[in-house]
């Protein structure tokens, strides 16, 4: 394998990987998981026991998901491409912190927004309404969190990273989100790179899609 692999979804968080990979400039292959049930199948259970996207595969021929871990990961490869602030300044722990906040809690809000069937044993529709209900809430909290420690137009101020293409991917899921103004700047902003703009499109991000 000459280089990266990445198993994505359009509408998916592969969006911010498939961005980070095209900042750094790395060679990749994207395999685009269009079916739902192809995340379930034996040989993608494989790569990835939760079946989800994203999956990066690495040149030696290592296996990572889960979508910071994998930021995480190519940074370390490629810390010339700043994706964060060099190791050991205090920006960097900000950016880093801000990524585990939106994987722990923002994107974990979405999931039970798009799929509330998973966070209930009641089939009733009244259960999923719930949990739906509750996950706007905690959405519109947990952004409205992130947006008081955006700098501007970035998290950290004059220079994008990785964390600020993710708060926008993310954003792009929970409409609402944009009326943040340090949000909707910040995604604006992000847009204006035309490695993030490449990945946003392929993605179909930017309309309805959601994460599904
Ligand atoms: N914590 C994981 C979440 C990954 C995730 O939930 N991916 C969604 C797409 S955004 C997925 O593959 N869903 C398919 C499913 O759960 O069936 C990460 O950060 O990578």
């Amino acid at each position: 394998m000459a280089g990266y692999r990445l198993y994505w979804r359009p509408g998916s968080g592969s969006m911010v990987v498939e961005a980070a990979l095209r900042l750094i400039g790395a060679d990749f292959e994207p395999i685009r998981i269009d079916k739902e049930a192809a995340l379930a199948t034996p040989r993608f259970l494989a790569l990835n026991p939760a079946g989800k996207v994203p999956v990066l595969e690495l040149p030696s021929g290592q296996v990572i998901a889960e979508s910071v871990a994998i930021l995480l990961a190519l940074d370390e490869t490629f810390p010339e491409a700043r994706l964060l602030p060099p190791h050991g300044s205090p920006a960097r722990n900000v950016a880093v912190q801000w990524l585990i906040f939106m994987t722990a809690n923002i994107y974990a809000d979405a999931l039970r927004l798009y799929y509330p069937s998973r966070h209930t044993d009641d089939a009733a529709p009244e259960a999923a309404e719930a949990i739906k209900r509750q996950a706007i809430i905690d959405l519109d909290r947990d952004f409205a969190q992130l947006a008081t420690a955006i700098k501007g137009p970035f998290l950290l101020g004059a220079r994008m990273t990785i964390t600020d293409v993710y708060a926008a991917m993310l954003a792009d899921w929970h409409a609402p989100a944009m009326r943040l103004p340090a949000i909707a700047t910040l995604t604006a902003q992000v847009l204006e790179n035309p490695a993030v703009a490449e990945a946003w499109r392929t993605h179909e991000f930017g309309g309805e899609a959601g994460t599904e």
